[in-house]
């Protein structure tokens, strides 16, 4: 996420930008088929902020395992990659995002997959953009927390309707799964981004925002939900969803492909500071809708036809 100091590969991008056949394959799919959402999820989704859908995504999962083996090859030769552990710390966990136009595996996701009608549904928006996707990957011996957080302060985006669709590439205990507090996105509040390698917050002199309570320290003062995830389940989760994991050893690698979405509503945010995509310098004002050649719209639903 936010690029660490620490590592040459945190410096590094190439271009984030899809190219036009990328985004014409996306778009041209905008009813894919459907999950069975029910309106169950619909109201855990807008309560909780989380839901898990067992199983939704378990045909995709040896696609994305391998797109994003091609990214841990080769990490220079996609946008974004950054290390979040230190030389002196065991393990490895990376992330990198903004490559699902160069990754052969994630554009056949997002053109074929159900995974924007399920954020679609789940928002009940009348139609979807993609903003991005964002793979993590967590080695054996790796004891090291992701920061609670939020994602919407990261990033160069608002609006009233989002979706993250996770989806675990391995089985993950619960000890080790990401957790949410629920209901955390309707606490009316951001809270400062963390640097995923060290946890420390940025961007303070952002008057949007106030520092994160401590989850880690005090975990049973929050409504703290996690699941025992198999390999293609999926959370879906709001930008504004609190969530983070422990700093439990991994017995077993575990990876991860989030898709980020957007409903109506949705426009660039400039925030102070650093974001994330850096996308600072792109010809946008706060308030301008997302350009659909960069950011395709991806389903919508049949009434809005
Ligand atoms: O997998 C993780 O540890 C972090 C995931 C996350 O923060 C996200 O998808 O927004």
């Amino acid at each position: 996420m936010q690029q660490s100091d620490s590592n040459q590969f945190n410096e590094w991008t190439v271009d984030w930008r899809p190219d036009d056949r990328a985004v014409e394959r996306v778009r041209a799919n905008p009813f894919s088929e459907e999950l069975p959402v029910t309106p169950d999820h619909i109201s855990t989704y807008k309560e909780h902020g989380v839901v898990c859908l067992p199983g939704a995504f378990a045909s995709w999962v040896e696609p994305l395992r391998t797109g994003l083996d091609r990214i841990l090859e080769a990490p220079t030769s996609y946008a974004f990659p950054c290390e979040s552990t230190g030389a002196n710390e065991p393990g490895r966990f990376f992330d990198s995002y903004c490559n699902w136009h160069r990754v052969p595996e994630f554009l056949a996701f997002f053109s074929e997959s159900p995974a924007a009608a399920l954020a679609g549904q789940l928002m009940e928006a009348s139609s979807v953009q993609l903003f991005h996707e964002h793979v993590f990957a967590k080695e054996p011996g790796t004891a090291k927390a992701t920061p609670w957080h939020q994602d919407m302060p990261y990033y160069c985006v608002d609006g009233p309707l989002t979706a993250s669709v996770y989806i675990a590439l391995d089985d993950t205990p619960p000890d080790v799964a990401v957790q949410f507090v629920a209901g955390s996105h309707l606490w009316g509040k951001l809270f400062f981004p963390r640097v995923f390698a060290g946890g420390e917050d940025f961007n303070v002199h952002d008057q949007t925002m106030e520092p994160a309570p401590d989850i880690a320290g005090n975990p049973d003062n929050f409504d703290i939900v996690s699941w025992s995830l198999k390999a293609g389940d999926c959370l879906v989760f709001d930008y504004r969803t609190l969530h983070g994991t422990t700093a439990g050893e991994l017995k077993d690698r575990r990876r991860a492909f989030s898709a980020r979405f957007l409903g109506d509503g949705a426009h660039y945010l400039l925030r102070p500071g650093e974001l994330s995509p850096p996308l600072t310098d792109i010809g946008l004002s706060s308030g301008d809708a997302l350009p659909e050649a960069w950011f395709p719209v991806s389903w919508k639903a049949e009434a809005a036809e």
